[in-house]
């Protein structure tokens, strides 16, 4: 029997086991894939003072450009390894192939590469002061690094959304300390292996392993670390909140959705068909801005409930590495019960259940996983509870409306902003609605098209801040005011 594999923190430029360990569990068919070495207290102080020395040695002596140019390599050997990111990115969370291939992988190495080349243009401002004595002044800025930064990432797409902050702060001259979702670990550590391997200097890269509540936790709080950058649910972010009030450091926060999309009478009805079949079961719902509400013009509300029933019978949910699999299953069996007390509870709030509602037998060991049906509900006010709350699974519910200004007043009516969608063909009722919805982003016609150069974010409980180019070297950088004052002769 071959051991089982031992997923270690990386600390100040090693690998570090602490010897207390939990299980890395496979959501497909329920074995084990690793165990993962939980960070010790101890761990977590030497990650803080490795990344705190980095910030004056070798990594604080870099210049950007030497600074960016390690980020590339650091890319150009994910690119090289690949297929191993692939593979445990596969095996932590069941997804398929093509979205691995298509979306997770590629995305954690474009983002090294982006930040890399937008970081050289993190220029400063200045201006010239015409003094009360009759002198004059230089006022000038200089952006300078945080200095020590957690990132504290999810387990929904976990390479991708931990390099949209590891990749900018580090660019910014920050020192980083990762902690990844204890559901999936292994992206992380290929990630400090392939640092090490290109010759980050140590202690600029630092990730410890473990559970949110203990290793998250004691993160946050911590004396030493200079701002905290936080992407998971809104719950958890009110913790952290509370956490770092203490010693008032900056936050970032990518939070929870209740994301709709709204379908006009003017739509492209199979468009938006198979848009919101894309954005309701992408990565099985596990998308913090996929669809969970959709509004339907009344005129069109029979046939697109018609139609987008049969795509979601028609989804194949299985293996990853299966022929055609859209989906896979929910990351976790914790997750799994989560969404399936949704399903009881809209059955409970009195919902019609359109399709789905369940977990899919397959008679296999498939059966040991967190499988999950793709689910259609209808018939629930907008105030019930299953309209109200983040889901995180492959669930909409179909409602009716007639008028426009009605839709937006009924979409902004919960306590969530992050995303929405919009399906029209009318460019001026597009460009009409948009900008009245409460949300950080608004997709029309498409959903998830994304450009890491434009603002990224929520409002509401969906979060604080914006990430995305120029947005992202804001946060992770601060301009530090010099004057010069120049007398005249
Ligand atoms: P989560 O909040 O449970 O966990 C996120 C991270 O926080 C994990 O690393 C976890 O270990 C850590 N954590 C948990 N408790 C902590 C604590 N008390 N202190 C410090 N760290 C702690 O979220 P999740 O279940 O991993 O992810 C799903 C949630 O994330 C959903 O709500 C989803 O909408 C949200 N999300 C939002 C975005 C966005 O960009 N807005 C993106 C992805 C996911
Ligand atoms: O694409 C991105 O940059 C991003 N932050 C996506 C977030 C997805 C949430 O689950």
């Amino acid at each position: 029997m071959s051991e089982v594999k031992k997923l270690k923190s990386y600390i100040n430029g090693q690998f570090v086991d602490s010897n207390e360990y939990f299980d890395n569990i496979n959501p497909v068919d329920g074995t084990l894939i690793a165990k993962v070495s939980e960070a010790s207290p101890a761990m977590i102080e030497a990650a803080i003072s490795g990344a705190r020395a980095a910030l004056t040695d070798e990594w604080g002596r870099l210049s950007v450009n030497e600074r960016c140019a390690l980020l590339h390599k650091v890319a150009d050997r994910m690119a090289e390894r690949e297929e191993e990111f692939i593979a445990a990115e596969i095996a932590d969370t069941g997804k398929s192939l093509f979205q691995i291939k298509t979306i997770d992988i590629p995305r954690g190495t474009a983002n090294f590469r982006f930040f890399a080349d937008l970081a050289r243009f993190n220029d400063g401002e200045t201006f010239i002061t015409e003094t009360p004595s009759g002198d004059k002044a230089l006022n000038y800025s200089v952006n300078k690094p945080l200095g020590v930064v957690a990132v504290i990432s999810p387990w929904n797409l976990p390479l991708l959304l931990a390099t949209w902050k590891v990749a900018p702060a580090m660019a910014c001259g920050n020192s980083v300390i990762l902690k990844p979702s204890e559901e999936t670990s292994s992206t992380a550590v290929l990630l400090a292996e392939v640092m090490d391997e290109v010759g980050v200097p140590k202690g600029a890269f630092n990730l410890v392993l473990g559970r949110g509540k203990v290793v998250g936790d004691a993160l946050t709080g911590a004396k030493g670390i200079d701002a905290v950058t936080f992407t998971g649910a809104s719950n958890t972010g009110k913790q952290i909140m509370k956490s770092v009030a203490q010693s008032v450091k900056p936050i970032s926060f990518e939070l929870g959705g209740k994301n709709a999309a709204i379908v006009f009478a003017d739509a492209d009805l199979d468009k938006a068909i198979k848009g919101v079949t894309k954005s309701t079961f992408t990565n099985c719902g596990q998308v913090c801005l996929c669809t969970e509400k959709v509004f339907v013009h009344r005129s069109l509300f029979d046939r697109f409930v018609a139609g987008l029933k049969q795509a979601a019978q028609d989804i194949k949910i299985g293996y990853p590495l299966e022929k055609d699999v859209f989906i896979g299953p929910l990351v976790s069996k914790v997750h799994q019960q989560k969404v399936l007390s949704y399903y009881q509870l809209a059955k409970e709030e009195g919902a019609t259940v359109v399709t789905g509602g369940g977990v899919p037998i397959f008679n296999d060991e498939r059966d040991n996983g967190c499988f999950i049906e793709p689910t259609i509900i209808t018939g629930l006010d907008d105030n019930a509870r299953v309209n109200q709350e983040e889901i995180f699974g492959p669930i909409c519910h179909i409602s009716i409306f007639d008028e426009e200004n009605e839709v937006i007043r009924r979409l902004n009516d919960t306590d969530y902003g992050l995303a929405a969608s919009i399906w029209t063909e009318n460019l001026s009722r597009a460009h009409r609605v948009a900008p009245q919805l409460d949300v950080g982003l608004v997709w029309v016609n498409t959903w998830f098209l994304r450009d890491l150069r434009a603002p990224f974010g929520g409002v509401k409980l969906s979060g604080i801040g914006r990430e995305g180019g120029k947005h992202s070297l804001a946060f992770y950088s601060e301009p530090m005011n010099i004057c010069i004052n120049i007398e005249q002769a």
